[in-house]
């Protein structure tokens, strides 16, 4: 009809009910207009929550992105400690990973996520004051309440790798005495004697497991090495028995060797091996087996002689490479700033006597190249005084001479 197109005109295609009582209109235009609200109310809940969930989004990624950041610069850190750990300190401070403080680096290095041990105790065993203070923190982080000697060494030696220079070593050890007294006191008289008690357990440990160490010192050698040592007194034997079994049972596990720990340094490894030797006054090639032990370089006709046929003490005495144009791989023992004179040592004759050797230097040949740096090192070792040694003698004075008077 003229009058409903009129209406669709006006109201567009979804017409009203047109039989409606002017109360109904109102009630209906009432409604009408409430959905109208809750429409544009919908719309700015979704609205608001669209606006929301971007944020959300934006910060997780944010987030993720400055924490994807933060362990990159983490991980850059700790490579950058392996290869050189005071860069890789600076490095982590001034990137906000780690505050400058001796308590915050002790933490990083004792957690040693990621770290190398070397490089740890390489960081622990430097002589900046402010090292110190970290070696210091972080010797404290080790409980060694209730533990025994052995155990707390076990684990200190476990946390880092012991550097080999002697100074590094000697303040290390001396904070982890202190420390170990402090978590046990009334066990020693004195931080000397935790000390030198615990540099004889190492020995001991490679004595006991270093397959070259043949002489295996027994319970008794070891308390009777360790007389006096507690300022002048004995320590109780129960104790050492119990370190002594304890060694014995389980060696220290020490973090991977690249062939300069302690046990290494400590003791000059001693060697043995077949070596030609040339002749002194007659210069012929002899088949020798050496041993090197004791500062002296022993020579045996065969390995199982009971008698050397030559003994070279090595005191005072220089060892050089030299090229021989009949024998490789050659080194040669000579006294330094001096051609003519003779080397003091002693060799057996063919009759059985022993009389002095004739050598103004000793030319010896290796089999291989590697055993030529091999005995070349372990010599040089032997010859150069051992400042552990030193270091370790001091202190056994120390306590033994400290008698409570
Ligand atoms: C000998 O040559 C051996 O080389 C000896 O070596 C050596 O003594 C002698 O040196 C040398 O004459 P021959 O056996 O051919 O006679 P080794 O003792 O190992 O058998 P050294 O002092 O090197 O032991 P002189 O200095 O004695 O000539």
């Amino acid at each position: 009809t003229t009058f409903d197109k009129q209406y669709r005109r006006k109201r567009g295609p979804y017409s009203l009910p047109t039989d409606l009582t002017p109360d109904e209109r109102q009630e209906l235009d009432r409604i009408q207009r409430r959905k109208q609200e809750l429409l544009a109310d919908i719309q700015r809940l979704k609205d608001e929550i669209a606006e929301v969930t971007n944020e959300i989004e934006n910060l997780g990624s944010t987030e993720e992105r400055k924490n994807m950041q933060k362990n990159k610069q983490v991980a850059m850190g700790r490579k950058k400690f392996n290869m050189d750990p005071k860069k890789g300190i600076q490095f982590l401070i001034e990137n906000e990973l780690l505050k400058h403080t001796c308590e915050d680096i002790a933490q990083f290095l004792y957690k040693g996520e990621g770290l190398n041990k070397t490089a740890i105790g390489d960081y622990l065993g430097e002589r900046d004051d402010f090292n110190i203070q970290v070696l210091h923190a972080f010797v404290e982080l080790h409980e060694f309440m209730d533990l025994n000697l052995v155990q707390a060494l076990r684990q200190f030696l476990w946390s880092f790798r012991l550097p080999g220079e002697a100074q590094k070593i000697d303040r290390m050890m001396e904070a982890f005495a202190q420390r170990y007294c402090q978590c046990n006191p009334g066990v020693f008289e004195s931080t000397d004697t935790c000390y030198v008690l615990s540099f004889a357990i190492i020995m001991l440990n490679t004595s006991l497991h270093n397959p070259n160490v043949k002489d295996k010192p027994g319970v008794e050698r070891f308390i009777a090495m360790n007389r006096g040592i507690n300022d002048g007194g004995d320590l109780p034997e129960d104790l050492l028995r119990n370190l002594y079994d304890s060694i014995k049972n389980e060696p220290f596990k020490i973090p991977e060797d690249d062939g300069n720990d302690l046990t290494h340094t400590f003791f000059n490894p001693d060697r043995e091996g077949w070596l030609l030797k040339l002749g002194g006054r007659v210069k012929t090639w002899k088949r020798r087996w050496f041993i090197l032990t004791d500062n002296c370089l022993y020579y045996f006709e065969y390995t199982t002689d009971k008698e050397p046929r030559g003994i070279i003490p090595l005191e005072n005495l220089s060892i050089r490479e030299v090229d021989d144009s009949k024998k490789p791989n050659c080194f040669e023992l000579y006294i330094p700033d001096n051609k003519d004179q003779v080397i003091k040592a002693c060799k057996t004759e063919a009759d059985g006597r022993v009389v002095e050797g004739n050598h103004t230097v000793y030319r010896i040949s290796a089999p291989t190249p590697e055993e030529k740096e091999e005995w070349m090192k372990c010599i040089k070792a032997a010859i150069s005084r051992d400042p552990f040694y030193e270091m370790l003698a001091a202190r056994k004075k120390k306590v033994s001479s400290t008698k409570r008077h």
